[in-house]
């Protein structure tokens, strides 16, 4: 019995110290000192041994029972140490490496364009103003000299809000920036030169066309106000925005609020004015070497009463242009689809 357990100790002793990691460990510390583990089946032998060398075999299994589990605390020290140096390793933090950039946004263009607009008009005296993006119909149309079911309604195919009548009317998204005509004008407070500038909302989508987009407004009212004015400020506006080498013109025609009313087109920028495109087809966005950005004229008498201003007395120019049309001809840009603005496609905005 004696060699038996003197051969248990060797092979348990060199069991542990080759054991590959610490879920072997464990299940060798079952197999050999477990309560049914092999040195407890030896030791229920020592009932036959005789009483003389009982008490010398028991002694010696203890010892060996002692030193194997030593042997099996120490070994899983062992572990538990080189999974601590294996963890400072993998999360060692290197002070001297260089620091990862966060990424970081930019404003988006269209935000731009309008931020370049607003400088461009404040430096003749024009001051940015925030009217309404969801308004009575009465602010939207009916002082714009547009009355309930007049059928040049039809063209800014307006969304009506599900919201109670009041006396000015429904509740519109805005279609247009004009609304802020009348907002201003009851003000009482001359001479009025806003540059209004906000969301506008229609039932449109295609290459010029976005359902969501934006206007800037440009209304001038003072005694003495003349057309000269409008052209004035227009070319201005142009040469400003998009070079001194880009051609606009003024085309006469008609909206109910300004009388005489002109459209301003632009040389197109994506096809350099030709009308011609890339693929030798006719340009996508212009269509003919011109691309329209917005209405202009002087303001109707009508409007003007319509706020309680004496059209004998004061006169003015008013004009709306899109801010993402006019974005997109800016020289250089050559942007063949309005809708790309507002995709919000990373690799798109990140060039800006
Ligand atoms: C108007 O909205 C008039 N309120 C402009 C005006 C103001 C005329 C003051 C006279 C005096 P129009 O519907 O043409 O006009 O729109 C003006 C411009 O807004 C267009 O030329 C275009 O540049 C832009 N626009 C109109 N609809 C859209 C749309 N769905 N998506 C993108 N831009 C649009």
């Amino acid at each position: 019995m004696q060699d038996q357990l003197n051969a248990l100790k060797l092979e348990a002793e060199q069991a542990i110290v080759q054991a590959a990691d610490v879920v072997v460990l464990n299940e060798l510390e079952v197999k050999f000192l477990g309560r049914k583990g092999e040195l407890t089946s030896l030791l229920k032998g020592l009932a036959g041994v005789s009483a003389e060398d009982r008490p010398k075999l028991g002694a010696l299994a203890n010892e060996i029972k002692l030193s194997l589990e030593r042997a099996v605390a120490l070994r899983r020290e062992g572990f538990e140490q080189e999974a601590l140096s294996k963890l400072a390793e993998s999360e060692r933090v290197d002070v001297t490496e260089p620091g990862k950039a966060p990424l970081q946004g930019h404003i988006h263009i269209v935000s731009q364009a309008i931020d370049e607009i607003t400088d461009i008009f404040s430096k003749i005296g024009f001051t940015r103003t925030r009217n309404p993006e969801v308004d009575w119909d009465w602010y939207a149309f009916e002082s714009l000299n547009m009355p309930g079911d007049h059928p040049a309604r039809d063209e800014w195919e307006t969304f009506f809000m599900d919201a109670p009548v009041s006396k000015k009317g429904k509740m519109v998204l805005t279609p247009h920036t004009s609304n802020a005509q009348a907002h201003e004008l009851e003000r009482g407070e001359f001479p009025v030169r806003m540059i209004n500038i906000g969301k506008c909302y229609r039932r449109q989508i295609d290459v010029t066309h976005v359902p969501m987009f934006h206007q800037f407004e440009g209304l001038c009212v003072d005694k003495n106000i003349s057309i000269s004015h409008l052209r004035g400020v227009l070319d201005y506006f142009a040469r400003e925005f998009f070079g001194p080498d880009r051609k606009t013109r003024l085309r006469p025609f008609h909206f109910r609020f300004t009388e005489p009313s002109f459209e301003i087109d632009i040389s197109c920028g994506v096809c350099g004015g030709t009308g011609i495109g890339a693929d030798k087809q006719k340009c996508r966005v212009c269509k003919r070497g011109w691309l329209e950005l917005g209405g202009a004229g002087m303001v109707h008498p009508n409007v003007l009463k319509a706020s309680g201003v004496d059209p004998n007395v004061y006169s003015g120019f008013a004009f709306g242009w899109g801010v993402e049309r006019t974005y997109m001809m800016k020289e250089g840009m050559k942007l063949d689809d309005i809708r790309t603005l507002y995709k919000n496609d990373l690799r798109f905005l990140q060039q800006f």
